[in-house]
């Protein structure tokens, strides 16, 4: 397929990479497979690294390159029609709310985006006294937002009994199922259960794998692979009655991590969808142009976000800094800038074995300005705190000089109420940063520049778009955010350690896709076998090994790892 060849790069795209190249760590998909680019990143300097991450995330924008095996990108005339072809039946349930549904539903980031996309399509709709008609599913439920749980993803059932309990009455529903990796068999359920009920659903299976390139182990108590699904999926694509969109980004810059660019691949990707889908009920034709023109704003924004890079380096080295001294990084975010917050916070612990206290979000508004079904966990515990006065009323006194506290706002928030939290926290650490975006025009006040010595402000420039447009320019900081604080969380955790070239060697094993990573990384650093590898991680897990092991079910031996892990803690 090619590449539409129609279209003028804003950013600097790396040449294509040698991941692409045939042969090249063959065994693995693409989110799985080690990152050329990032090959020495663990002797990378703060500056360093976060070029090296600037130039992974560029790689969402690269086009297929004709010479060497074609994946489908991005901008390949494919993705962009088959995008076109999803945002019409979207526009079908937005124009009638009253009988469809449009579920995103995802496992970890991808379940936290499908709740923020979500919600940011509904409240467009509201702006226009239109029926709400999106809603998300994430893997465990609300807790999962706030904090990690990896395990839920590994049950298909689970998935099928939520999304049936969302769609109840529902009789037309669009189903928008994202695992980056083409791997979480909570959305293989879902899938599944979806065509067995076209007659209702539309599913849509989003991620960042060629199908043949879908995980292909057994899912337990299950009788179908997630890579079986994707291909029925696949099957009923031509005849529109399900859709697979899932153009090649690249690998990971730290290998696996699909929080980063499959996360913000999947925000691109998914808003330019809806937006369209929006437009196109009011009447605007969706045509590839109008599709480029949206993603180009992407584009430019990546531009926009890395041309702070310096800036950015000194918040990855003082948050290092911070963390290499058992101290703490705060993120304070206002609105959904809270939640991009909270997103990276809560996949410190996972990834990198991380305390869930290491690296903590906090939003204004709690649980209100989140909009999560569930409403008020707090009552759950500490973990599941995440207002700003929950954090005055219990981080706080215990904040010191070994702490970072970065705020995260816009200039259209209250820059006074941002003033007021940073006087607090100022009596307790000097090490403030923070990332604000400005339009064109707009200044950040001299009082808060006293405060905030060197803040990463991002001028973005002036829009002049129609409401639905308008959108666009939250969408766009909310990424740039969410690039800075990946890199940020990411580069902190390498400076500490925690990565080996640019594998992630100390990880929480929560889940079988964990397992088999654990099992491959296992692989590609001591050239052993998988089973002979398969055996070291058990022995690593249950302290010896024993025929029975060998025989267990996968969940048992997440458990015994889970359980091992907070032995150690
Ligand atoms: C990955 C992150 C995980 C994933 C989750 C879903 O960096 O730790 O929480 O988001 O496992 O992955 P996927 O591939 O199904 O979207």
């Amino acid at each position: 397929m090619r590449g539409t060849r129609k279209y003028r790069h804003i950013i600097d795209t790396p040449d294509p990479g040698k991941w692409e190249l045939a042969g090249y760590e063959e065994s693995l998909p693409i989110s799985e497979k080690s990152n050329p680019i990032t090959r020495e990143m663990d002797k990378a300097d703060p500056n360093t690294l976060v070029q090296l991450l600037r130039d992974c995330d560029a790689e969402i924008f690269q086009e297929e390159d004709e010479t060497i095996i074609n994946y489908q990108r991005l901008y390949s005339e494919s993705i962009l029609k088959t995008v076109a072809e999803i945002a019409k039946k979207v526009q079908l349930i937005i124009e009638n709310p009253e009988d469809g549904l449009i579920v995103l539903s995802g496992c970890g980031t991808s379940g936290r985006l499908a709740l923020l996309l979500a919600n940011s399509f509904n409240r467009l709709m509201k702006g226009l006294h239109q029926s709400p008609c999106y809603t998300y599913i994430i893997a465990g439920g609300d807790r999962s937002v706030v904090a990690a749980q990896e395990a839920p993803e590994d049950n298909p059932a689970r998935g099928q009994e939520e999304l049936k309990r969302v769609c109840e009455g529902k009789k037309k529903v669009v189903f928008i199922g994202i695992s980056c990796s083409l791997s979480a068999p909570f959305i293989a359920g879902q899938l599944d259960f979806c065509m067995k009920n076209l007659d209702v659903f539309l599913p849509v299976l989003v991620g960042f794998n060629p199908v043949s390139m879908a995980r292909n182990d057994r899912i337990e108590g299950w009788n179908s692979t997630f890579r079986q699904v994707a291909e029925q999926m696949q099957n009923l694509h031509d005849s529109q009655r399900a859709f697979v969109l899932n153009p090649a980004v690249g690998p990971e810059g730290l290998c696996g991590s699909s929080r980063m660019k499959g996360g913000s691949a999947t925000k691109i990707l998914l808003e330019t969808l809806f937006l369209v889908a929006h437009k196109a009920s009011s009447k605007v034709e969706v045509t590839e142009k109008c599709l480029l023109e949206i993603l180009r704003t992407y584009e430019r924004a990546h531009k926009v976000t890395y041309s702070q890079s310096k800036k950015i380096a000194a918040l990855v080295k003082q948050s290092a800094t911070s963390l290499q001294k058992k101290g703490h990084l705060y993120l304070l975010g206002w609105g959904t800038l809270g939640l991009v917050g909270i997103m990276d916070a809560v996949e410190c612990a996972p990834s990198y074995n991380a305390d869930w206290r290491d690296v903590r979000g906090f939003i204004n508004g709690g649980y209100h300005t989140l909009e999560n079904q569930e409403g008020a966990l707090t009552s759950l515990g500490p973990q599941f705190t995440i207002s700003h006065e929950d954090f005055v009323k219990s981080v706080l006194p215990s904040v010191s000089e070994t702490d970072t506290i970065v705020f995260l706002f816009t200039m259209d928030d209250e820059v006074t109420e941002v003033e007021k939290l940073v006087e607090l926290v100022k009596e307790k650490t000097s090490n403030i940063h923070a990332i604000c975006h400005a339009t064109a025009g707009q200044y950040l006040p001299n009082s808060t520049k006293k405060m905030i010595p060197n803040p990463i402000v991002i001028t973005w420039p002036i829009l002049f778009l129609e409401y639905e447009g308008a959108f666009i320019q939250k969408f766009q900081r909310e990424l740039s955010s969410k690039w800075i604080l990946d890199t940020v969380t990411s580069g902190a955790h390498v400076l500490k350690g925690k990565v080996y070239r640019n594998f992630i060697v100390d990880f929480a094993i929560c889940n079988s896709k964990h397992f088999q990573r654990a099992v491959s990384v296992l692989q590609r650093l001591s050239g052993h076998p998988e089973t002979r590898c398969t055996e070291t991680l058990l022995q690593s897990i249950y302290g010896e090994q024993t025929e029975q092991m060998r025989n267990t079910e996968m969940s048992q031996h997440i458990r015994a790892a889970m359980s091992r892990d907070k032995e150690i803690d």
